[in-house]
């Protein structure tokens, strides 16, 4: 399998070179095939620079650059229309994520399952330096999707997780604009029931830089997202799952790829 990961960078300078150094000596190490799109969105420090030169080092990383407005869900939707992989991971650009977990990740989406999902609260995980009010928010914010949404993934705010490409495909297009698009990719994999593995992964706080997650201005946009899909999963189910049936038996040919740039290019 071919592996993109999308990693969304603002302001990203100093920790940019570290994660992408660190993930791609252990996708070699493995012998994985991989590709990486850092999207950037017009970030005032050297974080462009600094994927620059990673992509002179590397022809399987490229950069991408976005126009106003900005915001983490426009950028991993960026992302998303970029990949050419089977699977898709998306990982953070502050260090945050562990290479050995994206590995992890891989390997299960090997194992035929179509979404992985780490958790930093099962047995095993491992998470430090998390704020301890944005903690207490995320446990009940999950707590309330779990209940809500009748499901054993107990970290579905967190953005690093991975899917199948035709996961993606099916699931989207992807409306979210902020950190709201964490639950609507997750979600949207849960309410068309897809093979999901929930495994535990470490989490770092960043030691460079700030965090771009403002609580007080995000609660508005998790809500609607989260109504949107409870509304789906409610009203609509039946229609979701009819579509997931047809995708799964009519996959995309990549002659449909080409057709479908081509009528783009038009
Ligand atoms: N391109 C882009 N990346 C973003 C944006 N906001 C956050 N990111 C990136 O998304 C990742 C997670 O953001 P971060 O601020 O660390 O959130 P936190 O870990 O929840 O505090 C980091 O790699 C950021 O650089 C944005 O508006 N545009
Ligand atoms: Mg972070």
């Amino acid at each position: 399998m071919l592996f993109s990961f999308v990693i969304p960078a603002y302001n990203e300078e100093k920790n940019l070179r570290g994660t992408v150094l660190e993930l791609t000596d252990a996708l070699k190490k493995e012998s994985m095939d991989y590709e990486i799109i850092i999207v950037d969105d017009a970030s005032e420090d050297e974080t462009r620079g600094v994927g620059d030169a990673l992509t002179d080092e590397d022809a399987r990383v490229r950069i991408v650059s976005r126009m106003a407005p900005s915001g983490f869900g426009r950028a991993i939707r960026t992302g998303l229309t970029e990949i050419t992989g089977d699977g898709v991971i998306i990982y953070m650009a502050d260090q945050s994520d562990e290479p050995r977990d994206a590995i992890a990740y891989c390997r299960k989406l090997e194992e035929g399952y179509d979404c992985v999902f780490g958790s930093r609260f099962v047995r095993g995980s491992r998470v430090e330096r998390y704020p301890p009010v944005k903690r207490f928010i995320n446990r009940l914010v999950n707590r309330m999707l779990q209940l809500v949404f009748l499901c054993p993934y107990n970290d579905l705010t967190n953005a690093f997780k991975a899917y199948r490409t035709s996961v993606v495909r099916v699931c989207g297009p992807y409306r979210a604009s902020h950190f709201n698009i964490t639950i609507e990719m997750s979600l949207s994999a849960v309410v068309r029931n897809y093979r999901i593995a929930q495994i535990p992964i470490a989490w770092y706080g960043r030691t460079w830089g700030s965090s771009k997650l403002s609580l007080r201005t995000m609660g508005r946009r998790y809500l609607s997202t989260l109504l949107q899909q409870l509304a789906q999963r409610m009203l609509v189910k039946d229609d979701l799952m009819a579509e997931c049936h047809a995708a799964e038996q009519n996959p995309p040919t990549a002659v449909d790829d080409e057709a479908a740039s081509e009528r783009m290019d038009q």
